[in-house]
Formats: structure tokens, sequence, C-alpha cells
């Protein structure tokens, strides 16, 4: 046995395993998973999960085989991981649409252990959020393989996106929406971020910001080119860690102003780590993301020969070990809630990175780096593996939060009676050397090859139906559902506005 999954058995001997159960004699299961060693974010123990209709319907000691059975020894067994942030079939501001579709997206995430994403419905200017949401769902619904969300992406806050279309597709189960302090064609002013946040808290939404201050990174970016600096490795010294901390305090001061609760997503410098956490001490609703770039690359593997770092350029980009370090700290002490892929799949060609061939500089390069995979297997191995993290930690950073953070605890993120049978069986002893011609993606590289990982995904369930099993896809093209989200958790949660909060708010109500 793996000796993590030794540890962990002998975890659950000591807590709250559920009692055997006489009831269920007779099964009705239309698949059980059994003598499996179940983690959720608050428990270990050893059960068996028996599964009708897609949800599940009975977690005891000791089930009979339903009409389909798994043995799960040896295995743990947790919830499907879900990924709230990730592109697909998106087209970015310079007009690049991502290498992957929904239908290798999904896959490549199942293939991973995930069975719920989220990524963006993206509005550029001019465009109106509901026929942006419409186009969303006719590129995932015959592609999906396993269940997805939309976030909005808001770039054009109009009168009509702020008080008809926005409170409108709040009520629809779109929950969420991300704005960019950064990028000329995407950016919101401190005037309208206030409108957004203002309009999210009023109708229930959480908003997820990319924190950049725009005018630092180009006046650097701007210098650099100037002077004849076009590699990729000059991506990272224009996105000054100082364009996040500034851009981090700054929008946490307006969120404040507006009692908002907002995400900063995909943190990586040392002193946005630092601001996030200042704010929480304090009180703020401040929540925090990260992604794997941030703990596993740094701005060094940006410097290759030619333009091969292009393959490493993400925004914000991974920075260096002082940072990396805060990043693992606020894993593991809470700053973040979750742990998100980012995948943002460009190829290393003209219809990705290199849009003008040799003669493409880093301002050129479409942003981001592929994750959806890897996303599990990474923090695993690195942080459940070296025991920067607990088995549970990991649970709550892949999975339980985002569907608390997000709206989505009602149906996903915990192997619990009523929900859906979303569920990881995961070998944590099987060891992967990484190599991008084994994912499923359609990137074709990964800045993760040739790194040994030990604990793999092996059988990847989603509401009842395997989806992958033994390195083979189970599940149909656009058998994948959407799922409609409720209010995010931070927004749920009741709190009274400061003093001066709730006079301004009392004296401008709409
Ligand atoms: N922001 C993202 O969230 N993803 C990719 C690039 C970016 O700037
Ligand atoms: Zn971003
Ligand atoms: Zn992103």
């Amino acid at each position: 046995m793996a000796p993590i999954l030794k540890q962990h058995v002998a975890d659950a001997a000591a807590s709250g395993a559920p009692p055997p159960s006489d009831e269920f004699r007779l099964s009705d299961f239309d698949l059980t998973i059994r003598n499996g060693t179940v983690t959720n974010a608050d428990a270990t123990f050893r059960a068996d999960i028996g599964i009708v209709d897609g949800r599940i319907a009975a977690i005891a000691d000791r089930l009979p085989a339903g009409a389909h059975d798994i043995d799960a020894s040896e295995r743990l067994v947790l919830p499907g991981g879900i990924d709230s942030h990730c592109h697909v079939e998106q087209i970015s501001s310079n007009g690049v649409m991502t290498a992957d579709d929904f239908e290798s997206a999904t896959v490549s995430a199942a293939f991973g252990g995930t069975t719920t994403i989220i990524p963006f419905a993206a509005q550029h200017r001019g465009m109106a959020l509901p026929a942006v949401v419409a186009d969303y769902h006719a590129c995932a619904g015959p592609k999906a393989v396993i269940d997805y969300g939309f976030h909005l992406i808001v770039s054009d806050p109009t009168e009509t996106a702020l008080t008809v279309d926005l409170p409108a597709l709040i009520r629809q189960g779109y929950t969420s929406f991300k704005v960019y302090m950064t990028y000329d064609k995407l950016k919101l002013d401190d005037y309208q971020m206030l409108d957004v946040l203002d309009t999210a808290s009023t109708h229930g939404a959480l908003v997820m910001v990319h924190a950049e201050n725009n005018d630092m990174i180009k006046w650097i970016a701007q210098r650099l080119l100037a002077r004849g600096h076009t590699a990729p490795k000059y991506h990272a010294v224009s996105h000054d860690p100082l364009a996040e901390s500034e851009a981090t305090h700054r929008v946490i001061a307006l969120a404040r102003l507006t009692d908002t609760p907002v995400l900063i997503v995909h943190v990586s410098g040392r002193d946005a780590v630092r601001t996030i956490r200042a704010a929480q001490t304090l009180g703020a609703r401040v929540y925090g993301e990260t992604c794997p770039q941030y703990l596993f690359l740094t701005a060094a593997d940006i410097d290759r020969p030619g333009l091969d770092g292009a393959m490493f350029c993400c925004s914000p980009p991974p920075r260096d070990a002082a940072s990396q370090e805060a990043v693992w700290e606020g894993l593991a002490n809470g700053t973040f809630q979750v742990y998100s892929s980012d995948h943002a799949p460009y190829r290393y060609d003209e219809t990705g990175k290199l849009p003008k061939g040799a003669a493409t500089t880093f301002k050129d390069m479409a942003n981001g780096v592929p994750g959806l995979e890897l996303r599990l297997p990474l923090l695993f191995s690195e942080g459940v593996g070296r025991g920067r993290l607990s088995l549970q930690q990991f649970v709550a950073l892949t999975a339980t939060n985002h569907a608390r953070m997000y709206g989505l605890a009602h149906r996903k993120g915990a192997i619990a009676v009523g929900l859906d049978a979303d569920i990881c069986l995961w070998d944590a002893g099987r060891e992967v050397t990484v190599a991008a011609a084994s994912l499923h993606d359609r990137v074709g590289y990964t800045p993760y090859e040739g790194r040994a990982l030990r604990g793999w995904p092996v059988t990847v369930i989603n509401r009842g139906r395997v989806v992958v099993a033994d390195g083979r896809l189970l599940a149909e093209r656009g058998s994948g559902m959407f799922v409609s989200r409720r209010t995010p958790g931070p927004v749920a949660m009741a709190r009274t506005p400061s003093p001066q909060t709730q006079l301004f708010k009392s004296l401008t109500a709409r």
C-alpha cells in the first residue's frame, strides 16, 4: 500500500466514519464504489458509496454491490475536482482563439480528475451580455464531456449591462463575473469598477479580479521594446510585482467601500499575498486564488533560447523562489481558498504564441499556459506528497471551496448523500513522468514536461457516469451538463457594513 494511503487509512479509523448500514440489503444502486478511503474537506473515513440516478444515495460502512461495482481498495475516493478558472473556446482581446474547445478541454480536465469546470463567457466591448452567454452555450452544449458553468467577463459595464442584463443573468445562475484592471481592451477604470462592485453587491454575485496596474506594465514594456528588449523573458520584467500588489491593494479598497466581497484571481507575487492576508486580518471579505504556474515555475523558466520562453508566459508571470514560498504558505494558512488552473491554452505557433512568427515580441504573444489536466496531480505530488498540505486541504483547495465560493455546494464539491456523484478514485502511489504527448489538450506542450509526479487519478465519475477509467475516455461528447449556480458563499454571508458604507448606501440607493 502506498505510504500516503496507509497514513489516511490509519486516520480513517480514528475519525467519524459512518456506521454500518443494514438498510441496503437489496441493492438498487446503479453504481457502487466500495472499500475505498473517502476524503472530504472535513473528514477521512473508510466507506462504501451507493449511487442512484447520478446522485450519491448512500454512504455506509458496508453496502451490497450495485449494477456496476468498482472496487476502490488501495484508492483514495475524493470529490471530483472543480476548476473554477479556465479559458475555453474564448477569443482573447487581441483576437486569438484558445487551442482547446469544449470537447478537448473537458476531456483533458476529466483525465486530470476534474468533473466540473467554470470557464468564462467573455464580453468584448460593444457586445450584449445575454448574446455572449448564448454563444458560449452553443459552443459547450454539444461538446462538453463533464459538467460546466460560466462566469461572465464584464468589459463593457453600460447602463443596460448594469441595471438589466447582469441582474437577469445573476438570477439565471451566472453568479460570478471577472473584471480586469489591465489590458487596454478589457480594463475597467476605478469608476466602472465601483459600478460593477455595487451591482454585484446589490444582486448577489461574486466579483473575480485580475489585479495588475495597466499603466505600470505598459510604461515598462514600451521602454523595453524601444531599447530592443523583445524576448519572452521581458514579459516578466514588464509585469513587475508592484503592478500586481498596487492593483490588489486598490481593488480591495474599492470593494470595502461598496462592502462587496472580491476574489483576487491568479495571485503570483509575495507582496500581493501579503496584501490579501492583511485585508483578511482586518475582516474584509477578500478571497484569493492561485494556480500551478506560481508554485512550480519562476521567471527563470521564461529565459530560454529563441522564443521558447513563450510557452511559460502568462499574466501575471511566474515570479521568484520567495514568491513561490509565499504562495505555498498562503495555500497552507488559508489566505487562498481556491487553487485553479487558469488554463489558457495557446499553441506554440502562429495560431497562438507566435502571431508574428520569428518577429514576435513579448508584447505580441497570447498570455497563458495550459493546466487543466495537471492541476490536481501537481498539487497532490508536491503539496500532499511533500507534507506541505494535508489531504483534506488538497480536497478543499481543488474541489470543496470552489463549490462554496461559486454557489455550487448544493450539488458539488463533497462526497455526501444527495449531492451529484462526482468522484475521483486516486492512486496515491502511481508514479508518472509528465509528457505533453500523453496529455489530452490541444496545446502540444506543457510547462511541466519531464517532472516526476507521484499520485494520479485513475477513475473519474461525473453524475454517476464513468468518464475516464484506466486511461480510457468512456463519456460521450455532449454528455456534460450546464449547472446553474446559486448565491456564492461569501455573498451569502450575513454581516453589517461599516457605518460609513451604510450611510452612503442609504443616501445613494437607486
Ligand atoms: N488572465 C487570465 O486570467 N488568464 C490568462 C491571461 C490573463 O491575463
Ligand atoms: Zn486574468
Ligand atoms: Zn484566466
